[in-house]
């Protein structure tokens, strides 16, 4: 190079090492001209590869919850990063989840980032749902892994849950009958039946007069036994036991 001159030294092979730099410079009749190598070794990087992990998580029953994804740079880079992501259906469809495509941006000397993606909630009892988060047209990186497995597990019991609407009844002797309503939440999706029977303890209360007042009810004194089946409907909520 030349006293006032600036080397610029431009080439596309260069690979991934430490590289000696040969210059040859001159100058005025003061400067002789010579050659050399510069001192200290010139290091080529290789550029950083990206990848992206998979994610599993609980569907949840109502409302969203997000699915969060590391993007990963393998090692920082003095040049910004970017990368575009999109979402695709796996098992999972439009009901499961929200798709979401963008791009990432690591600014140099990052090297994680975070994609979400929206889950929706649901109490259907369904099989555990798949869908991806695709990354593609890296700029200043390579991809080394394209592709985000999200996998959403099902936290719904199958049939739903029975329960009865209060936990305790009480009743006139007069009254004749009382009405006690179960009902079914969650999985809704199917039908559903859950038997139901008084017990009778009329055994262990026969030496016991019915006019006893012991504060325990047998059927053999104080009411008819009743027991059954209830069934559901798919998405029906609510039975009523027979009085
Ligand atoms: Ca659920
Ligand atoms: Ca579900």
């Amino acid at each position: 190079m030349n006293g006032s001159g600036v080397a610029t030294f431009s080439t596309s092979v260069l690979t991934a090492t430490t590289h000696a730099i040969v210059a040859d410079y001159y100058g005025d009749s003061n400067f002789v001209a010579s050659s050399g190598t510069l001192a200290g070794g010139q290091i080529v990087r290789g550029q950083p590869s990206i990848s992206i992990s998979d994610v599993s998580i609980a569907e949840g029953d109502s409302g969203t919850k997000l699915a969060n994804f590391t993007v990963m740079l393998s090692a920082a880079s003095d040049l910004t990063v970017t990368v575009n992501f999109a979402t695709a259906n796996g098992t999972a469809n439009s009901s499961d989840y929200q798709s979401t495509s963008g791009t990432v941006t690591f600014s140099p000397t990052e090297t994680t980032q975070t994609v979400s993606v929206t889950l929706n909630g649901d109490t259907a009892f369904e099989a555990d749902d798949t869908y991806f988060v695709n990354l593609s047209s890296a700029a200043n990186a390579t991809i080394a892994d394209n592709q985000g497995l999200g996998t959403i597990l099902n936290d719904d019991a199958q049939g739903g849950i029975f329960s009865f609407s209060q936990s305790s009844y009480s009743v006139g002797e007069s009254d004749g009958s009382i009405t006690i309503t179960v009902n079914r939440s969650g999985d809704l999706t199917g039908s559903a039946s859950v038997g139901y029977a008084t017990p009778d303890n009329s055994a262990s209360f026969a030496v016991v007069p019915c006019l006893t007042v012991d504060g325990t009810a047998s059927s053999r004194c104080d009411f008819t036994a009743a027991s059954g089946r209830l069934a559901f409907a798919p998405a029906k909520a609510r039975r009523r036991l027979p009085s």
